[in-house]
């Protein structure tokens, strides 16, 4: 079928637009609400090749700048409607931030922001120590995961940093306005991104034991089935203690410190104390305790394969909030052990640079994120300096291999693409401010795209951003809620080749990696959400917004 695929939000006025034919067509016109041909242009024709499955060729309008409402007609097919303004994103941002406030867990939720997706308290038993005799914890608060009610330590501290990170590079994010309750801080209030993130840090905070170690997560033994988050009610338990967790939640607690300083010093103050306790312990335990979840255990295991990265990060974070010294010498120390298990990475075929790694597992590159911003111009500054424009580099050359300008290669198609390529964007938004190189941006451009509908499935994977949004995530409060649709801003995982629960056994047989995608509530591997999918979009967006 004749199809054209287009970002379904829009382009600012002075942006690169394009959109992608799946069929030989010389030209294609812009065509506005009335049905007006405002615009006529060429064609050029990109080719087959191994991602998306079709014969694109690529309609390239970025010197129509008219804002308005369009889409792009061409022989008998034409695109979803798209905008053309400077506020083009404006609704986008409130959603993928506001997100976050609708996974609360405990009894933070309030009607008046959450509407007609507000649920009841949830998952505020005292939760059982796994395996030991102690007194059950209070670990109530922060957001559930995901499609599934757990609490896990380090994708919560991976979700923070990403959301963190774009507030020090980006402070525009701090103007970000929408509907949720803010507290009072030093400076009146805290911005709404800051009053958010709160929330997950105090609940990170209970996740941590008085020796400073951390437990790996709170969950049911198994996950729930799909009911409200206030009908799960199983026993909660902590699992056991990792240097992973340990690591993370020692380097995002000392990136929190360098953010509400600014905003909240007592709550500053506490968080770098839980920071230095959570490296003691580090430093205490130099052998790294790994987690794997207990037998018979389903809920998600968030496994690693080492810790060095963690523990760089924890050591790069600290150097950055407090200049001493001593973290630097920790740092340069884990810098070779990280660099010889890249080398390894590198013999099974891993392409990209460890020092980029931005999460859940690998870790460095948000090390290399605090470095950058110490704006020094030591060996590890310069390290990370040169990684994240040298994998940018990378990733412009991968852009060439397909008609979508995509960063992405057919191995990057596994659970969770999306971030996949939300991670790459990154290091691209990073790498422009950097150099301010323009094709950096191009290829940002091509992601958002990509993103907001611009792929061989025409699907927007932002929820309620798109006429073609997907619709059906894997989130048990939306299989039973009894709402039309998903509340908005929410990222699917997106196309999987591993095509890794039962229901995505229904996606057609030799589908091209970019169509192993099925808008299917059941489908956990294709179509799931989490915190750590949407906070990476809400970096490049605050980097694409901050200009
Ligand atoms: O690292 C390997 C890579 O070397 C290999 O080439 C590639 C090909 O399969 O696989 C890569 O491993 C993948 C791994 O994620 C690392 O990204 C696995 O295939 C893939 O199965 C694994 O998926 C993870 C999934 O849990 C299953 O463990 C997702 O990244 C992770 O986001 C997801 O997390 C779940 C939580 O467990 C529970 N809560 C929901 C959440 C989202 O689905
Ligand atoms: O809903 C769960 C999802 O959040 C996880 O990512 C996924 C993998 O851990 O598991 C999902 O739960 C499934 C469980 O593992 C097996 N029974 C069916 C559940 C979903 O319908
Ligand atoms: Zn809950």
């Amino acid at each position: 079928m004749n199809k054209i695929f287009i970002n379904q939000v829009g382009f600012f006025e002075s942006d690169k637009k394009k959109a992608v034919l799946n069929f030989a067509a010389p030209s294609f016109q812009i065509v506005d609400e009335k049905g007006s041909s405002v615009y006529t242009g060429e064609t050029t024709h990109f080719g087959e090749d191994e991602i998306s499955g079709e014969d694109t060729y690529i309609a390239d309008f970025s010197d129509f700048k008219t804002s308005g409402k369009y889409k792009v007609v061409s022989k008998d097919a034409s695109s979803s409607y798209f905008e053309i303004n400077k506020n083009v994103y404006d609704k986008l941002m409130k959603d993928i931030c506001k997100c976050f406030y609708f996974l609360r867990c405990g009894d933070a939720l309030d009607e008046k922001y959450a509407g007609v997706y507000y649920h009841k308290p949830c998952h505020l038993s005292l939760a059982t120590v796994y395996g030991e005799n102690t007194d059950p914890v209070d670990v109530s608060g922060g957001w559930h995961d995901a499609g599934d009610y757990g609490r896990y330590s380090t994708a919560g501290a991976v979700a923070v940093a990403h959301l963190l990170y774009g507030v020090r590079f980006f402070d525009c994010l701090l103007d970000v306005h929408y509907d949720i309750p803010k507290e009072k801080c030093d400076r009146g209030q805290l911005p709404e991104i800051l009053a958010e993130v709160k929330v997950e840090l105090e609940f990170l905070m209970k996740m941590q034991r008085e020796n400073g170690s951390v437990w790996h997560k709170v969950t049911t033994f198994n996950h729930a089935p799909f009911v409200m988050p206030e009908d799960d009610k199983e026993e909660l338990f902590l699992f056991n203690v990792s240097s992973i967790a340990t690591a993370d939640i020692a380097a995002v607690f000392a990136l929190a410190y360098s953010v509400y300083k600014n905003y909240d010093k007592a709550f500053a103050d506490k968080l770098m104390e839980r920071s230095l306790l959570a490296y003691k312990w580090l430093k205490e335990n130099p052998d790294e305790l790994l987690f794997h979840n207990a037998e018979g255990s389903n809920t998600g295991e968030y496994g690693e394969a080492e810790d060095k990265s963690n523990r760089f990060w924890a050591a790069c974070a600290l150097y950055e909030a407090t200049s001493d010294g001593k973290y630097y010498s920790d740092a340069m120390e884990l810098k070779d052990k990280i660099e010889v298990f890249d080398a390894n990475a590198k013999k099974k075929g891993y392409q990209g640079n460890v020092f980029t790694c931005l999460g859940w597992a690998e870790v460095a590159g948000l090390g290399a994120l605090s470095l950058l911003l110490k704006r020094e111009d030591n060996a590890l500054s310069i390290l990370s300096r040169n990684s994240f424009l040298s994998e940018a580099d990378r990733l412009l050359e991968v852009c060439t291999h397909n008609g979508f300008g995509l960063c992405m290669d057919k191995k990057d198609f596994i659970w969770g693409s999306n971030m996949e390529l939300l991670k790459y964007m990154m290091v691209l938004t990073v790498a422009e401010r950097i150099s301010g190189k323009e094709e950096y941006k191009n290829a940002i451009r091509s992601g958002i795209d990509y993103i907001l509908g611009c792929n061989s499935m025409d699907t927007s994977y932002v929820t309620g951003n798109g006429e073609k949004a997907f619709k059906n995530p894997h989130l048990r409060p939306t299989a039973v809620d009894g709402i039309q649709q998903p509340w908005p801003g929410l990222v699917s995982g997106g196309p999987n080749i591993g095509l890794q629960d039962e229901r995505a056994k229904e996606v057609p047989a030799g589908s091209a990696p970019m169509k192993c995608y099925y808008d299917h509530i059941d489908c956990y591997s294709l179509n799931e959400i989490t915190i750590y999918w949407n906070s990476p979009l809400v970096f490049v967006m605050a980097g694409l917004l901050n200009q």
